[in-house]
């Protein structure tokens, strides 16, 4: 059964703390795929919505002081819970806050996947790459040699997304090349596919050698094939309707589509 199958079948709940931008699409994202998302910041519930969920998601999109606490605390206890930890750095290397929370987060909790742009990556594991606000700035370097150098690193996988993706967990690596450039026109582009790696993630077996580094390929194949498909559909409308669009292609796209459209690659 793939993963998409699993998480239609399984309806995992994913404890979100994001950002004020993404929240409610992130939560139409997660339903639309079959998801069950649960958005909670508070300081007083942040451990036990963690410890029930089937997956976290971290995002320090708009942070501040409270919500990087809120993030060390979930982080925290779904570790000691064993379940997964998705970490998004959005914007790391814009600020130095930026940067030293992502930093302090991947030091105090065990992330299982990290999800972001080139620059984001870099500057988490302390190389430097330009950002331009939260999008991906233009920079020299090896893309797959950052991801690699990251996995190895935080002991995690580690997708970095761009025009090309890459998936790795170190040793084995994937590119991936569903997508489309139009989603880079729409906020939350990166924040909900990082959101959708949590609810793939949450029903692989955790035991099973390869079992989330394959979770975490279909993850992006998926989105990709609903990028290309929301865009065949809204073709020449504009960047709204796509993104409603992209909306109902996360609800449509099947397992089976998902593999006759799939463009994995092992590098
Ligand atoms: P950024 O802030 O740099 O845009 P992000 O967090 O939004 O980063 P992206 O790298 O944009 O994350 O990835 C989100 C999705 O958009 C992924 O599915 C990725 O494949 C896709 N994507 C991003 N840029 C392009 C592009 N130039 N062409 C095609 N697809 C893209
Ligand atoms: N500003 C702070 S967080 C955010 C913006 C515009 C959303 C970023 O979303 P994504 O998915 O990284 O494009
Ligand atoms: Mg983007
Ligand atoms: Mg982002």
């Amino acid at each position: 059964m793939s993963f998409l199958a699993k998480v239609q079948a399984q309806n995992p709940l994913v404890h979100n703390i994001t950002n004020m931008v993404v929240t409610n699409f992130t939560a139409n994202g997660l339903l639309a795929l079959g998801a069950s998302p649960f958005m909670a910041y508070a300081h007083e519930e942040v451990t036990d919505v963690a410890a029930m969920a089937s997956a976290v998601v971290l995002n320090i999109g708009t942070l501040d002081p409270y919500t990087v606490e809120a993030i060390l605390q979930a982080g925290r206890s779904a570790n000691q819970a064993g379940v997964p930890v998705v970490f998004d750095p959005v914007g790391a290397g814009a600020t130095p806050y930026r940067t030293e929370s992502a930093i302090q987060i991947t030091e105090h909790v065990q992330i299982d996947v990290l999800r972001g742009n080139v620059a984001e990556v870099a500057n988490v594991i302390g190389e430097q790459w330009h950002i331009k606000g939260v999008d991906a700035g233009a920079g020299e370097g090896n893309m797959v040699e950052i991801a690699k150098q990251a996995a190895r690193q935080l002991k995690c996988i580690v997708a970095i997304t761009g025009e090309k993706d890459v998936v790795t967990d170190g040793n084995t690596t994937y590119t991936i090349a569903n997508s489309h450039s139009i989603l880079t026109r729409v906020t939350g582009g990166g924040c909900l596919l990082s959101a959708v790696v949590g609810a793939f993630i949450a029903v692989a077996d955790p035991i099973e050698s390869q079992e989330r580094l394959n979770a975490v390929v279909e993850a992006l194949a998926f989105y990709g094939i609903a990028a290309e498909i929301a865009y065949q559909q809204t073709a020449g409308q504009g960047t709204g309707s796509f993104q409603i669009e992209f909306i109902n292609q996360l609800s449509l796209v099947t397992p089976d589509i998902v593999s006759t459209h799939s463009k994995i690659a092992k590098v």
